[in-house]
């Protein structure tokens, strides 16, 4: 039985993280099941890569998304991209690391910089552990988040820029989707595992933000979310 170490759900979303919701995204797809286990953010630091998603399957410890992709499709015998060409492949992993270290960013400067948005948001992360531990990490968190954003570069732009680079990222997912039920075809694949958890993850009603509202104005990107929730996440 494979188990996936989790942040746990929040916001209405089947986790914090993005990159969690995209490897339970691609576990479901692969039809493999797979037990949660929520990770105290006191713990984080024990974890083989002091990050989440990780894995355990059968005593094998596999830690980031992408690798718990490849571990999948090669334990498994499960080619997530079987019927996309060696172009459509390419495409799909240029999207994929778009949204992974690009609006990745935009999302967590949404979420952790905006004053409102952090308290309703990430700063309920710790209200698991007992106070006053809980304010401490929570003010440590939130400064290492702040300078993480800074070295990334996503934390210096404008909300006006932010915006703008914001959309140029939907517009790409908008129009690589266009009128097909999922990224490149009838059928869902890999990169339809990222767009869901990072494009779910910046419509979150729970958050108010004008890329939110720039993302909320793409009908075709909008019911794809639909589409894959209902096929994926229908039973939660
Ligand atoms: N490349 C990694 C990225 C994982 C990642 O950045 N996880 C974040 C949550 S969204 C995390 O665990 N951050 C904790 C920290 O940096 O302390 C993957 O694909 O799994």
């Amino acid at each position: 039985m494979i188990t996936l170490y989790t942040f746990g759900p929040f916001f209405g979303l089947p986790d914090a993280s993005p990159f969690v919701h995209k490897a339970m995204a691609l576990l479901k797809i692969a039809q493999l099941p797979f037990a949660t286990q929520v990770v105290s953010p006191k713990d984080l630091g024990k974890t083989p890569k002091g990050k989440l998603p990780y894995i355990e399957d059968d005593g094998e410890i596999i830690a980031d998304s992408s690798f718990i992709r490849w571990h999948i499709e090669k334990k498994y015998g499960f080619d997530f991209d079987k019927s996309l060409s060696s172009y459509e492949r390419a495409t799909a992993w240029a999207l994929e690391k778009m949204l992974e270290d690009h609006l990745y960013w935009i999302l967590v400067r949404t979420r952790w910089l905006d004053d409102a948005n952090f308290a309703k948001g990430p700063a309920h992360f710790f209200d698991i552990l007992p106070w006053p531990l809980s304010s401490v990490i929570r003010s440590v968190a939130q400064k290492k988040v702040r300078s993480n954003l800074h070295a990334q570069g996503m934390g210096r732009h404008s909300p006006s820029e932010l915006l703008a680079i914001a959309k140029k990222d939907i517009e790409a997912v908008a129009a690589i989707l266009g009128d097909k039920p999922f990224l490149f075809g009838d059928e869902p694949c890999g990169a339809d595992a990222t767009a869901l958890a990072f494009v779910q993850g910046m419509l979150c009603p729970h958050f108010e933000s004008p890329v939110r509202n720039c993302g909320e104005s793409y009908p075709n990107v909008l019911a794809y979310v639909e589409r894959m929730k209902k096929r994926y996440f229908a039973q939660g």
